[in-house]
Parts: C-alpha cells; sequence; structure tokens
C-alpha cells in the first residue's frame, strides 16, 4: 500500500513512534511517505520504500502566525496526487488530523478518496486538544477520521470522557522493535559514567512540565544518600536549567550527568540500573518502554496508561503523581537487593517483549485494509 504518514519530526514519543512504523512498514514491502516540516530524527538513512516530502511555510510580513495547515494540507494534496497515496495515517491530532480533514475534502473535488486514520497519542488529548480555543476543531477532526486509534486504553477513556466521540476508538499500543534492541555494541561503557560499586540512574524526556522534572531530582537526592549513584539525564527542554539550578541546590552536581539529546539512548539503558518517569500525565510512556526493553526496571508515577506499561511489583514500582518519598524508599529497596533488581530486570525485559512490533505492526495493517475497503462509503 502507498502511505503518507504525518507526524512531528522532534524528539518526542509520537514522532519516534511514527517513525518506527513508517520503517517497518517500509521492510514489510509498502511505500511510505513521510510529510512534515523537517526529516524525522529516527530516519537517519532514506531507505528502499520511504520518501520524506517537506512542508514549507512561506514567511509574509502580513502574517502574525504562519499557516502551517494550509501548507501541511496542500502538501499533502499534491503528495498524493503525484505518488499515487491510498491511504494517510495522521500521528498527533493538533493540527493534522485538521490537515488531514482539508486535503480529503480537497482530493474528494477530484474524485479521490483518501482514507484517513489518526492516531492519538496523549497531549493533543490531555493537555493541548482539550483547552476551549481548540476543542471544537479536535472534535471535529477526530469524528472526520475514518479510523481513530489511541495508544493506551487510559488515553482511549480520557478522549471519551473529553470529547463528543461520535466512533469507535480502537487501542494500538505503542511498540519497540526487539531487534534492533539487541546491542550490535558489546562494550557497555558504564566506567564512562560510574565508578565502580556505584548505581546508574536514569532519565530520558523532553523535560517539559508534564515530566516533572523537580521530582527525578528530588527522588534522586534522597537514593544517593542511601546507595552510591549517579543520575544520567538525557533530553532537552524547558525544565532542563532548573534542573541543573536544583543540582547545584543539593550538592550533587558531581553526581548528575547531563547528557542533552540522544540518538544513542540503548548505549545509555544499557549501563542503566533504573529508570526514573514521576510523569503528571503519559498517555502510555514510550521511554519506559524503551528502558524496559533494556532490562532496566521503572520507578514511576501511576499517571494515564503507564501501569498499562509498568507493571506494580514485577518490573517496577508505581506511586502517586509527586509522592517523591514512596518513589525514593522504592528506589533504594530495589538498588539495595541485587538479587530482586536482577529479577525486576528480567521481568522488566519480558513484559516489553509483549510489545514487540512484530505483534502490533498487523493490527496497524488490517485497520489500514479496513479503511482502504471502505474508503468511499461516507463520501
Ligand atoms: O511525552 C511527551 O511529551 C511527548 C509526547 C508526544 O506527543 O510526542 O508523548 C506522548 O506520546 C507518546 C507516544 O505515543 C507517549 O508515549 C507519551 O506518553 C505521550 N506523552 C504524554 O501523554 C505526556
Amino acid at each position: 500500500m502507498k502511505i503518507a504518514i504525518v507526524c512531528y519530526p522532534t524528539f518526542g514519543g509520537s514522532g519516534v513512534v511514527a517513525t518506527e512504523l513508517g520503517i517497518a512498514l517500509a521492510n514489510r514491502g509498502h511505500e511510505v511517505h513521510f510529510v512534515t516540516y523537517k526529516q524525522p530524527v529516527r530516519l537517519e538513512l532514506l531507505e528502499n520504500n520511504i520518501h520524506f516530502h517537506e512542508v514549507h511555510v512561506p514567511e509574509y510580513p502580513l502574517f502574525h502566525y504562519q499557516p502551517y495547515e494550509l501548507a501541511l494540507s496542500s502538501k499533502l494534496v499534491d503528495t498524493v496526487k503525484l505518488f499515487g497515496i491510498e491511504l494517510l495515517h495522521v500521528h498527533y491530532a493538533i493540527p493534522h488530523a485538521y490537515a488531514g480533514y482539508m486535503a480529503k475534502k480537497m482530493l474528494e473535488e477530484e474524485g479521490i478518496c483518501l482514507p484517513m486514520i489518526t492516531t492519538l497519542h496523549g497531549t493533543d488529548i490531555t493537555l493541548v486538544g482539550k483547552h476551549p480555543f481548540y476543542k471544537p476543531a479536535v472534535t471535529f477532526s477526530i469524528n472526520q477520521s475514518d479510523v481513530v486509534t489511541s495508544v493506551s486504553e487510559n488515553l482511549k477513556q480520557k478522549t471519551l470522557e473529553l470529547f463528543n466521540i461520535k466512533g469507535e476508538i480502537e487501542v494500538v499500543p505503542n511498540f519497540i522493535d526487539r531487534k534492533k534492541y539487541k546491542p550490535s555494541f558489546t562494550d557497555c561503557q558504564r566506567t564512562a559514567m560510574a565508578e565502580e560499586g556505584e548505581k546508574i540512574i536514569t532519565h530520558i524526556s523532553n523535560f517539559r512540565k508534564v515530566k516533572r522534572i523537580p521530582d527525578v531530582i528530588h527522588i534522586f537526592n534522597k537514593i544517593q544518600k542511601e546507595v552510591p549513584s549517579k543520575l544520567v539525564m538525557v533530553g532537552e527542554g524547558p525544565e532542563k536549567e532548573n534542573a541543573e539550578m536544583l543540582c547545584e541546590t543539593y550538592g550533587i552536581t558531581d553526581k548528575v550527568i547531563f547528557l542533552g539529546n540522544s540518538n544513542e539512548i540503548d548505549k545509555i539503558l544499557c549501563f542503566s540500573d533504573l529508570f526514573l518517569l514521576p510523569s503528571e500525565t503519559e498517555s502510555f510512556g514510550l521511554a519506559a518502554l524503551e528502558a524496559m526493553i533494556n532490562k532496566v526496571p521503572v520507578i514511576s508515577s501511576n499517571a494515564g496508561g503507564i501501569p498499562e506499561v509498568n507493571r506494580h511489583g514485577v518490573t517496577g514500582f508505581l506511586s502517586d503523581v509527586g509522592n517523591v518519598t514512596e518513589m525514593a524508599k522504592n528506589a533504594i529497596s530495589l538498588l539495595s537487593d541485587d538479587a530482586t533488581l536482577e529479577q525486576f530486570k528480567c521481568n522488566a525485559e519480558k513484559v516489553a517483549e509483549e510489545f514487540d512490533i512484530v505483534n502490533v505492526l498487523p493490527l496497524y495493517e488490517a485497520i489500514y485494509q479496513r479503511a482502504y475497503d471502505g474508503r468511499c462509503d461516507n463520501k
């Protein structure tokens, strides 16, 4: 099938999922066209069956806001016509589902039926989408999608609570490609990060408010008083500076390493003993899943869809949002007992394997086929 994928190309869960899905679809013989404003970060080389079409938004001084949705929908129309695209899959409702709907309507005028799948990822619903300024447009574009999927059961329920949704929402969980996580390197460079006998704790995110970055530092501050350890912070974002200042306040700057964004998280996770994810909201928690497939147990909040991934007492521990005392206590007890830690590491990998792409890709392919077969039904 010829599939156009619209996503955010930056570091962030939805873009990563969309890119990995596109790569997997291309490997299965589909022709995949990414349509977005920049080459997605995980799309390192343009492989066979993968194409990238950049959306340009020309600057015009009259516009206070440059009209990205307009440029995107026009680019979609052109791409569909030029390459004979058969299906559109948009990731993150805002503004992608809206632009996709406009493209669909323009194509209809020319006798082309383009089925549109919208995948909801989280903040497009729980944070941004529910804002009264956006809600009518988000509700409309979700309802106009041929198929709507959400990345967790929790996000599905949230969407049904917050919006007046007319059709079905199908849960297709996020995934990892297990094959890619079998390390291609042999040297796990633990000694570059920590002294002999120290444990390594990791956090990876886009350092936005919802990630509760100060909680990560508070938890680690408590841990390092009991267990010799280092904290590795991976990512960039608005909360990073505050986090650095908090480390200074606690006098732990020599124990916390800020690495910035990385394309080699497997190399970082390979020497990690524990992953921290105390988020305020999290529709799924892809970063936790990536940690788990690398045999890293997770100490997290119980927000949103996290419990669907991190199993309490099995792959890690869950606590109420903000309960840093309990999170630190659980972390300390796990890090202090090597046998239990080893068991949790094995459990984490085993549960993560349930989310292998080989189990998830057929779900998307079945949805695509169904949407394609009924593509002109609602015209
Ligand atoms: O977590 C972020 O801030 C990035 C965000 C995104 O839209 O890229 O992630 C959301 O989508 C991910 C992939 O489906 C999920 O794993 C994250 O849980 C979700 N983030 C939130 O709900 C806060």
